[in-house]
């Protein structure tokens, strides 16, 4: 049976989980078991070209006829073009994350689309509800890649209090405990990234899965605070490169390609020593890989019965 929020209502879903948008680990595999497990399946549309995406979104459809979305990653200079074939090919539902989606708003309204903007600070919650979002996705610091500085903790309630739209809890959630807290602190839904990298029908590398799986709790740590980009990955010699050379004032385009091209690296070639192993503090919590479907019926099961419902 399901779990009725406004979140599930509004999306047409049949549990209020969300998958992460995650570069390069979002793709249409990932996405379309989601949605066939009853949850909202995300393609990540991170740096890819546009007629990437529309592929993409296409292979999700052979493979579910269930909602899904894609996150439109706002760093990506293509932007633009990938906001274009989400709107062309009729997908229901875009998340946005790292900036203002505000500029894309009309063109997704217009084309009936769901728009839940990802934030990590009220004001910007705000921003978007005037703008015309449908809900927010509020993310604490707590989450794998590209971070905020508020916890999920302190951030969930005051967005709940701060706008009137529905909000989604993100960041540091990985079971039915997770999900609870986040209904216990206002929010209507959660998304979550780490618990799905280790996901049977994830394409990540065997390396990558395991390095997760073997997380402890204080495994990760952050790059890039110094540059304004702050990105949370699970440490290795990479981070450590990284960290030292950010102490030593290396120049920020030096920086920025240590850490993108290096996701690439350790999701597609299982480098677990250069790559960029990106992963939310909860991945200590995250011990084996399992179906989509076995982790959202075992996350919803715990959450009902923790909720009492
Ligand atoms: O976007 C994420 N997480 C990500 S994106 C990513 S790929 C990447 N590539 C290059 C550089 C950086 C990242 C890996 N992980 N999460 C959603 C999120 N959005 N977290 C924080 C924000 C955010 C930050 C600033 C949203 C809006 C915002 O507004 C600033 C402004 O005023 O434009």
């Amino acid at each position: 049976m399901g779990l009725k929020t406004k979140i599930t209502e509004l999306l047409g879903i049949e549990y209020p989980i969300i998958q992460g948008g995650m570069a390069w680990v979002a793709e249409y595999h990932l996405a379309s078991a989601v949605s066939e497990a009853g949850g909202l399946g995300i393609i990540g549309a991170a740096s890819a070209p546009a007629e990437v995406v529309r592929e993409q979104i296409r292979k999700v459809r052979e493979r579910t006829d269930r909602p899904f979305g894609v996150n439109v990653m706002l760093m990506n200079p293509n932007a633009p073009e990938v906001a274009s074939v989400v709107a062309e090919e009729g997908v229901k539902v875009v998340t946005t994350g790292a900036g203002n989606p505000a500029k894309f708003m009309e063109l997704w309204k217009n084309a009936g689309i769901t728009v839940m903007p990802v934030v990590a600070s009220v004001a910007m919650a705000r921003m978007m509800e005037k703008a015309g979002a449908d809900a927010v996705v509020a993310e604490g610091t707590e989450s794998g890649g590209h971070i905020g500085s508020a916890t999920t903790m302190t951030l969930v309630p005051q967005i709940v209090d701060a706008v009137n739209i529905p909000v989604v809890a993100a960041g540091g959630i990985g079971d039915g405990r997770g999900v609870a807290a986040a209904f216990m602190l206002g929010a209507e839904a959660a998304q979550m990234g780490t618990r799905f990298i280790v996901a049977k029908e994830s394409i990540v590398h065997e390396n990558y899965k395991e390095k997760v799986i073997k997380a402890k709790d204080i495994d990760s740590e952050v790059t890039g605070r110094s540059t304004g980009h702050p990105i949370r990955v699970l440490r290795n010699k990479m981070t450590r490169e990284y960290l030292k050379m950010e102490a030593d004032g290396v120049g920020l385009d030096e920086l920025e390609q240590l850490t993108l091209g290096s996701l690439r690296k350790a999701v597609m070639d299982g480098d677990v020593v250069n790559g960029s192993l990106m992963a939310g503090q909860i991945a200590g919590l995250v011990g084996k890989e399992q179906t989509c479907r076995e982790m959202i019926e075992e996350i919803i099961k715990q959450a009902k019965e923790l909720l009492g419902r």
